[in-house]
């Protein structure tokens, strides 16, 4: 199952919850163009791609072991606010880590993925990721074509990006 709260003020470490105990529910989720799905198999994973013609893949292990003296920082790059001109399919194989991502008055909202959640966040969203408290984040990143997953961070440029623009249409958001 999927957890997803709106957010209190972020004051100090970005791996901590952040609860603010107000509950999301899944339509709240979906109005936002979210997808989410939880696999135990891989052949779960390997249908969705197959059905939106997803060619590549790749795995990442967001930790202190496998990164090394990167982790801090790569940590940090992914929690900027960013969007992507793709959708972003995500795949937790193991540990956990939070999406955080723009309600439609620009709030934070954010979402606990587990081990076997699959998440699918449309073009032009606005969010980042962190890991939480233990660290531990093994995810497989899925692309279309080539593996391309430019972050492209929030400023007055984005907010003029054609496909921010179709997003907002989209999720009926009016600013
Ligand atoms: C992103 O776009 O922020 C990421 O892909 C984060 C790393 S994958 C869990
Ligand atoms: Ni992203």
């Amino acid at each position: 199952p999927l957890h997803a709260r709106l957010t209190e003020l972020f004051q100090g470490d970005q791996r901590l919850p952040h609860d603010s105990g107000k509950l999301v529910d899944p339509e709240y989720l979906s109005n936002l163009g979210i997808l989410h799905y939880n696999f135990s198999s891989i052949d779960d994973v390997n249908r969705i791609a197959k059905d939106r013609d997803y060619k590549n893949r790749d795995e990442i292990t967001i930790s202190p072991s496998t990164l090394g003296d990167a982790y801090e920082s790569k940590v940090k790059t992914f929690f900027h606010e960013h969007l992507h001109e793709d959708e972003e399919i995500r795949y937790i194989m193991d540990g956990n880590g939070y999406f955080d991502v723009r309600s439609k008055d620009d709030a934070w909202v954010r979402i606990l993925l587990e081990k076997g959640d699959l998440m699918i966040m449309p073009a032009g969203i606005y969010h980042r990721f962190t890991t939480d408290e233990k660290n531990y984040t093994k995810a497989m990143r899925l692309f279309k074509d080539e593996p391309k997953w430019t972050p492209l961070n929030r400023g007055p440029e984005t907010d003029e990006n054609q496909y921010r623009k179709s997003y907002l249409q989209s999720a009926g958001i009016t600013a």
